[in-house]
């Protein structure tokens, strides 16, 4: 058995529950806080069949996708300098950091 530990975007973790869900994947969603950015994101513990893991991974990427997106560029209040314009930024979002590890016992008591 392989446990799956997937951090990925608040924004995707009902969808990617659902989709697990659907294909018969039992799924515990814990909530996480990056060490980088301190933004909350969600870890979701799959843990799955050997023979399972691949399509498990599958759903994962096809459903975290990174996608482009416009945001306005902001200064903490009081440190943006006088005159300072907002302006838009292209950004990253999305996708999904992935790590399995082997499991060495698994109970249900
Ligand atoms: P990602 O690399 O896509 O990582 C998204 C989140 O996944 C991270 O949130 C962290 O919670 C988790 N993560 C990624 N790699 C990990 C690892 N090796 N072990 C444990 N957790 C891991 P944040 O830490 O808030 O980072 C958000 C985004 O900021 C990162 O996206 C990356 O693009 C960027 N980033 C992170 N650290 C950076 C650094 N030292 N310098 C520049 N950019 C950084
Ligand atoms: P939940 O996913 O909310 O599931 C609660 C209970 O609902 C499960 O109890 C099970 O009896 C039932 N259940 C779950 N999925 C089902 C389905 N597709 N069809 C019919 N009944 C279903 P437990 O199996 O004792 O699991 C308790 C909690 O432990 C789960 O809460 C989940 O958070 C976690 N969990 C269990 N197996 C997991 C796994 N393989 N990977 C990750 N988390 C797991």
């Amino acid at each position: 058995m392989k446990l799956i530990m997937a951090i990925i975007n608040d924004e995707d973790s009902s969808r990617l529950t659902t989709a697990l869900n659907k294909d018969g994947y039992q799924v515990t969603k814990l909530a996480s806080t990056g060490g980088f950015l301190r933004v909350g994101n969600t870890t979701m513990l799959v843990g799955v069949e050997e023979e399972r893991m691949e399509k498990a991974l599958q759903i994962i990427h096809d459903t975290c996708r990174t996608k482009k997106q416009m945001t306005i560029a902001n200064q903490p209040y009081g440190t943006a300098p006088e005159g300072f314009i907002p302006y838009p930024i292209e950004v990253t979002t999305g996708g999904a950091t992935v790590f399995v590890v082997d499991v060495e016992q698994f109970h249900k008591f």
